[in-house]
C-alpha cells in the first residue's frame, strides 16, 4: 500500500512532549478504605456471540432487562442491563457485514435500540418512531457501509426516557473494522466507555422526583454523578509496557458530562473521531469529548518501567452560571496507566497518512438550513413527532448553520448521516473528518455539510444532553 512507505515514528518524536508529571493522587470516592488496594485491570465489555454460520453475517441476541449488579464494591444496585451486564456486549463487525440483532424487551416499559452513528435504514434506527413494547421482540437489520470503520455505540432512544434508560445502565459499544486498517496490527487495542452516575445511600441509582429542586438542576445541566466509570468499573488499571503504543477507542455515554481528557506524562496522538480515522494523526495534549462523541487515540507508554500515570478529566465549564455545580473545577481521575517492569520496547512506527476523507462538495449544496439552539428549544420549538422540521430529498447536499444563543453548551447529534464540519465561529475546521456529534459551546456557531446518500425516513436531530433531548430539544429531518 502506498501510504505504508511513508512511515514516520510520530509518537517517538512526541515522547518528550509532556515533561511535568503530576503529584501522585489517591482516589477518594466513597468506597471502603483499603490500605493496600490491588489494581483492577480494565476489562473490556464481552463481545456478542455470533450465532450465524454465514460469512459476512453477524447475527446476535440482545435482551434488555431489569437486574441487580454490584457497580461499587459492597453495594448492590438495581439496573437496566443488556444481556445481564452494563455496559452491554460489544458489537464487533467489519465493513460490509450484514448485522441482524434479535432484540427482546424484558423491561417493564417500551424501549428502542438506537445504533448511534451507523448509516442504516430508518426502520432500524431505533428512534422514538419505533418503540418496542414490554415483552415484545424486534429484529434490527442493517448492512455496515464500506468506508465507515470507526467507533460507535448503541443505547435506548424511546420518547422522553432516554436519559433514564442510559443512566440505569443500557449502553454498549460498536467497533466497525476496515479490511485495510492502516495501523500496525501489533498495536493492542482498548475499548473505554465512560459514564458517570449518582447513587443514594441504599445503593440505588439517584433519579430524583420529577418535581424536586434536584430534578430541575438535572434538567438544566444534564444529570451528572460523582462516581466515574470506565466500562462500568471505578478507577481501573490499564497495563502498558514502557515504549509500547496502544490504541484506545473511547465513547462518552454520560447524560451531560463532557470529558476533557488528559494523560500527564504521556504522548497522545488523536487518530480518529465519530465516523472513523482522520486523514493524518494529530498530536494533542488533551481531548474534549462531548456526550455521545467518540475518539480514537494512540497512547505511548512514556513512563519508566514500574511507573504510573493517571487518565484524568480536567475542569470544563459547559454550564449556565445559575446551575453550575460548585465542584465543577475539580479534576477527576478515570483510570491508572500502570507501566510494567519489563524492559522498554522501541516505539512502533505510525503511518503519517491514515486514509483519505473526501470532502463533501460545497458547490453541490441545494439548501442552507439554520438551526438555533436556545435553552431546551430548537428554532424556538419543542419536539413534535407529528411535525416535520426539515424536509429534503435523497441525494441532496446541505449546509446546516447551528447556532447556540444561550450560556451553556449543547452537543448536536444527527441520526442516520455522518457530516463534516466546515467551520466553527467562522474559523475553518483544521482536520477533515466524519462526525455525528458536535459540541456547540455557549454563544457560538458552527457550519456542517451533509449529504443524504440514501435511506429515506424521518431522522432525529437533537441536543445530546439526554435531559434536554427527553424534554423536547429535538427536531425531525424528513428525507424523501
Ligand atoms: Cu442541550
Amino acid at each position: 500500500m502506498a501510504h505504508r512507505s511513508s512511515l514516520v515514528a510520530v509518537l517517538a518524536l512526541s515522547g518528550s512532549l509532556v515533561a511535568v508529571s503530576s503529584p501522585h493522587e489517591t482516589y477518594t470516592a466513597a468506597l471502603p478504605r483499603d490500605d493496600n488496594p490491588r489494581p483492577t485491570d480494565l476489562s473490556s465489555p464481552a463481545r456478542f456471540t455470533n450465532i450465524s454460520k454465514l460469512s459476512k453475517t453477524v447475527e446476535v441476541n440482545l435482551t434488555a432487562s431489569v437486574t441487580t449488579l454490584s457497580l461499587q464494591p459492597g453495594t448492590k444496585t438495581e439496573v437496566f442491563a443488556y444481556n445481564g451486564q452494563t455496559p452491554g456486549p460489544t458489537l464487533d463487525v467489519r465493513e460490509g457485514d450484514r448485522v441482524i440483532v434479535h432484540f427482546r424487551n424484558d423491561l417493564p416499559e417500551p424501549t428502542t435500540v438506537h445504533w448511534h452513528g451507523i448509516h442504516l435504514p430508518f426502520d432500524s434506527d431505533g428512534s422514538p418512531y419505533h418503540p418496542i413494547a414490554p415483552g415484545a421482540r424486534h429484529d434490527y437489520a442493517f448492512t455496515v457501509p464500506m468506508g465507515t470503520a470507526g467507533t460507535y455505540w448503541y443505547h435506548p432512544h424511546p420518547d422522553h426516557r432516554t436519559g433514564l434508560m442510559i443512566g440505569k445502565g443500557l449502553y454498549g459499544g460498536i467497533i466497525v473494522r476496515a479490511a485495510d486498517d492502516p495501523l500496525p496490527s501489533s498495536i493492542s487495542e482498548k475499548f473505554l466507555i465512560l459514564s458517570d452516575n449518582r447513587f443514594l445511600q441504599d445503593g440505588s441509582i439517584d433519579f430524583p422526583d420529577a418535581k424536586s429542586h434536584h430534578a430541575t438542576i438535572d434538567e438544566s445541566n444534564g444529570r451528572e454523578g460523582p462516581v466515574l466509570f470506565v466500562n462500568g468499573q471505578v478507577m481501573p488499571t490499564i497495563s502498558i509496557r514502557s515504549g509500547e503504543v496502544q490504541r484506545w477507542r473511547i465513547v462518552n455515554a454520560s447524560a451531560g458530562r463532557i470529558y476533557r481528557l488528559a494523560l500527564t506524562g504521556h504522548a497522545f496522538l488523536q487518530i480518529g473521531t465519530d465516523g472513523g480515522l482522520f486523514e493524518n494523526p494529530v498530536e494533542v495534549k488533551e481531548v474534549l469529548l462531548t456526550t455521545g462523541e467518540r475518539v480514537e487515540l494512540l497512547v505511548r507508554g512514556s513512563d519508566a518501567p514500574g511507573g504510573k500515570s493517571v487518565l484524568k478529566t480536567l475542569p470544563y465549564d459547559r454550564y449556565v452560571p445559575q446551575t453550575r455545580p460548585k465542584d465543577w473545577e475539580t479534576t477527576r481521575d478515570l483510570l491508572t496507566l500502570q507501566t510494567t517492569h519489563d524492559a522498554p520496547v522501541s516505539p512502533v512506527a505510525i503511518p503519517a497518512v491514515l486514509r483519505k476523507v473526501a470532502a463533501l462538495d460545497t458547490n453541490a449544496v441545494t439548501a442552507v438550513r439554520t438551526v438555533v439552539f436556545s435553552q431546551g428549544l430548537i428554532n424556538g420549538k419543542l419536539m413534535d413527532m407529528a411535525r416535520v422540521d426539515v424536509s429534503t430529498k435523497v441525494g441532496a447536499t446541505e449546509i446546516w448553520e447551528i447556532e447556540n444563543i444561550v450560556g451553556m453548551d449543547h452537543p448536536f447529534h444527527l441520526h442516520g448521516f455522518q457530516f463534516q464540519v466546515l467551520d466553527r465561529d467562522g474559523v475553518p475546521e483544521k482536520y477533515r473528518a466524519w462526525k455525528d456529534m458536535l459540541n456547540i459551546p455557549k454563544h457560538s456557531a458552527a457550519r456542517i455539510i451533509v449529504r443524504y446518500d440514501d435511506f429515506p425516513g424521518k431522522w432525529m436531530f437533537h441536543c445530546h444532553i439526554l435531559d434536554h433531548e427527553d424534554h423536547g430539544m429535538m427536531g425531525v429531518l424528513e428525507v424523501k
